[in-house]
C-alpha cells in the first residue's frame, strides 16, 4: 500500500472526463481539445446525441426554432448545415449532432455504450477516479457532468403492470425501429410536452387512442412548416447579430429584453387581444412568454393570457364538455412548461380519440387487457408512458459521486440541490455541471445555455492551468448566497405554485425546491463573467504545491 504522505501523486489519465455526449458533452470535448487539454467522454447510449438519441417517439420535435436550437461556436457550421423545417424533428437534430461529431473529429475520444457509475474525488492526488460499467477506472483532474436536465425517464408505478399483456413503451426509450400502431387500441398516459407531440401522430395510425390526462396543459400552436431556402439564407446572413441578441436575452432566443415593459394588466383588453392573436397566428411558446414577461409574475396578467388560450381551446374542440376538460385550471399559464403543438387540440375532434380525466376517475390498476379507472375499463393493445423525467438532479444522483471526505452528492443534496451558479457544488472540487440545477438551463434555449457554460468552464480550466492551480471549489458562503438569490427570484414569480417537474413534484419523495434560475440568460451570463473577471470570486483555488 502506498503511503500518501510520501508517494507523489501520479498524473491523471486526462485533464478532464466528460460524462455524456449530447449537445453539452460534444461541445465540451471540442472546446477543451481546442484549448490543448486532454479530454475523454463516456456515453451510455450506442450513439451520440443525448436527449435526441433517446427520445425517438413519433412526433418528437424541438420547441425552439432550428436556426436558434443549434451551435453558434462555429460560423462555418452555422452556414453549412441546412435545416428543413422551422422546428426541427428529432431525426434531423440527431443527424446534425452526428455531423458535428464527424466534422470536429470527436468520436475518437468518446466511449459509447459506457455508463459512468461512480466518480470519487481523491483528495491526496487532487483528481477524480471515474468508474464505468465497462473497463478499468480512469482518473482525471476535472470531471464535467454533461448529463442533461431531462435524461432519467420517470415511469409511473402502476399497480398490475406485470399483468398487462399488451406492449408498453416509454417515450424516452423508444425502439429504434419505430412502432406500427395500425389497427391497435392504444393508450397514452400523460399530457405534457412529449404527450402533446405523440398524441396527434398516434391518433392518425391507431384504431383507437385513449388519452389518460391527469393535468390539462396549456399549449400554443407551433405553426411549423418548411423553412424556405431564401428565409434560411437571410437568417444566416444575420447570424452574428441574431446570436448576440440571443446571448443577452432572457430565454436564449433572439428577442430583446424590453427596456421599459408595459404591465400586461395596463394594456387595454382589445389591444392585448390583438397582440395575443398575432402571436397565436405566428406560433411559438417562448415568444408568447417573452412578449409578456410579467405573465410569470403577475397573477392578473397571467389570468388574462390564460383565458385567451382557454378561449382558443374552446373554439377548437367541438364538444364543449371535452373542451372544458382540456382547459387547464390547476396552475397559472407557463408554470408548467408551456407546450408547443401541431394539431393537439384538433386531435380530440377525431372519432377514434377518447379523453379520460384521471382527476375525475383515477387509475385503479392495469389489467391483463387494459387499464381500469374507478369508473371503467379501457381495453388496450399498447400503452405509451409519456410521464416525464426525474429532472435536473436525476442523472447526477444516479451516479455515486463522492467529494471531500467521501461525502456523497446524494447526501449533500438530500434536501435539494446545492450549487454555486449551477456550475459547481461546495465539497466537490474540480467537478463542473453543465446546465446544472440553479442555472437558467431548462428555462432557456438549452443550446445557448450549454455553450455559455462550456465556454465558461473551458476559460476557467485555462485560467487554472496558467496559474498552476490544481483545485477549484465553490465556497460554501458564495453557494449559500447564490441559492438564496435563486430562491428569491423564483419566489417573486408564480413558478413555484405549480406541481411541476421544475420543483420535483412529479417524483414522490423528491424535495420541493424550484430548480432553475429565473433571472434570465443574459443577466446570468453577466454574473458568471464577473465572477471569472474577479479571479473566480466565490471559488476557493488551491495551488499545486498546497495540500488539497
Ligand atoms: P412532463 O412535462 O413531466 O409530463 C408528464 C405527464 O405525465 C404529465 O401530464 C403528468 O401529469 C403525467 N403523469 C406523470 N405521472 C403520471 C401518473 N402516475 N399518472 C398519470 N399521469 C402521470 O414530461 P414531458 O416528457 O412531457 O416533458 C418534459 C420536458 O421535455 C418538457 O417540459 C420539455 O422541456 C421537454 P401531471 O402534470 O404530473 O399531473
Amino acid at each position: 500500500m502506498n503511503d500518501p504522505r510520501i508517494t507523489p501523486p501520479l498524473p491523471p489519465d486526462f485533464d478532464a472526463v466528460i460524462v455524456g455526449a449530447g449537445f453539452a458533452g460534444l461541445y465540451m470535448l471540442h472546446k477543451l481539445r481546442e484549448a490543448g487539454f486532454t479530454a475523454h467522454v463516456f456515453e451510455a447510449g450506442d450513439g451520440v446525441g443525448g436527449t435526441w438519441y433517446w427520445n425517438r417517439y413519433p412526433g418528437a420535435r424541438c420547441d425552439i426554432e432550428s436556426v436558434d436550437y443549434s451551435y453558434s461556436f462555429s460560423p462555418e457550421l452555422e452556414q453549412e448545415w441546412q435545416w428543413t423545417e422551422r422546428y426541427p424533428r428529432q431525426p434531423e437534430i440527431l443527424a446534425y449532432l452526428n455531423h458535428v461529431a464527424d466534422r470536429f473529429d470527436l468520436r475518437r475520444d468518446i466511449d459509447l455504450n459506457t455508463r459512468v457509475t461512480a466518480a470519487h474525488f481523491d483528495e491526496h492526488a487532487g483528481l477524480w477516479r471515474i468508474e464505468t460499467d465497462r473497463g478499468q477506472p480512469v482518473t482525471a483532474r476535472h470531471c464535467v457532468m454533461a448529463t442533461g436536465c431531462l435524461s432519467v425517464p420517470k415511469a409511473p408505478e402502476l399497480p398490475g403492470i406485470e399483468r398487462f399483456a399488451g406492449a408498453t413503451y416509454l417515450t424516452a426509450a423508444w425502439p429504434k425501429d419505430g412502432v406500427d400502431f395500425t389497427g391497435l387500441r392504444v393508450g397514452v398516459i400523460g399530457t405534457g410536452s412529449t404527450a402533446i407531440q405523440v398524441i396527434p401522430q398516434v391518433a392518425r395510425q391507431a384504431k383507437h387512442l385513449t388519452v389518460f390526462q391527469r393535468t390539462a396543459n396549456f399549449s400554443v400552436p407551433a405553426r411549423n412548416g418548411p423553412l424556405p431556402a431564401a428565409e434560411q439564407q437571410r437568417i444566416k446572413a444575420g447570424y452574428p447579430d441574431r446570436r448576440a441578441l440571443s446571448r443577452q436575452s432572457l430565454f436564449g432566443i433572439p428577442v430583446a429584453v424590453p427596456e421599459a415593459p408595459r404591465r400586461t394588466r395596463d394594456i387595454p383588453p382589445a389591444e392585448l387581444n390583438q397582440t395575443l392573436e398575432t402571436l397565436w397566428a405566428q406560433g411559438g411558446a417562448m415568444s408568447l412568454l417573452a412578449a409578456a414577461p410579467d405573465v410569470l409574475v403577475d397573477p392578473e396578467a397571467n389570468a388574462r393570457v390564460a383565458e385567451f388560450v382557454r378561449r382558443k381551446i374552446r373554439a377548437t374542440v367541438k364538444d364543449p364538455d371535452l373542451a372544458e376538460r382540456l382547459c387547464p385550471s390547476t396552475h397559472p399559464l407557463g408554470t408548467k412548461r408551456l407546450c408547443l403543438d401541431t394539431e393537439y387540440y384538433e386531435t380530440f375532434n377525431r372519432d377514434n380519440v377518447t379523453l379520460v380525466d384521471l382527476r375525475a376517475t383515477p387509475i385503479e390498476t392495469l389489467t391483463e387487457h387494459g387499464l381500469r379507472t374507478r369508473e371503467a375499463e379501457y381495453r388496450l393493445d399498447a400503452l405509451i408512458f409519456a410521464t416525464g423525467f426525474d429532472a435536473m438532479t436525476g442523472a447526477l444522483l444516479a451516479m455515486d459521486i463522492r467529494g471531500r471526505n467521501g461525502r456523497s452528492l446524494r447526501e449533500a443534496w438530500a434536501d435539494g440541490p446545492h450549487t454555486y451558479l449551477g456550475l459547481a457544488s461546495a465539497g466537490f472540487p474540480n467537478l463542473f455541471l453543465i446546465t446544472g440545477p440553479q442555472s437558467p438551463s431548462v428555462f432557456t434555449n438549452m443550446v445557448m445555455s450549454i455553450e455559455q457554460h462550456v465556454d465558461w468552464i473551458a476559460d476557467c480550466l485555462a485560467y487554472l492551468r496558467a496559474r498552476g492551480i490544481r483545485c477549484i471549489e465553490a465556497s460554501a458562503p458564495a453557494q449559500a448566497q447564490w441559492e438564496a438569490h435563486v430562491a428569491a427570484v423564483a419566489d417573486a414569480t408564480l413558478m413555484p405554485q405549480a406541481d411541476s417537474w421544475y420543483v420535483g413534484a412529479n417524483v414522490p419523495g423528491k424535495p420541493r425546491v424550484f430548480m432553475a434560475y429565473l433571472g434570465g440568460l443574459g443577466p446570468y451570463r453577466q454574473r458568471c463573467d464577473e465572477v471569472a473577471a474577479q479571479g473566480y470570486a466565490g471559488f476557493e483555488l488551491t495551488p499545486a504545491a498546497a495540500t488539497v
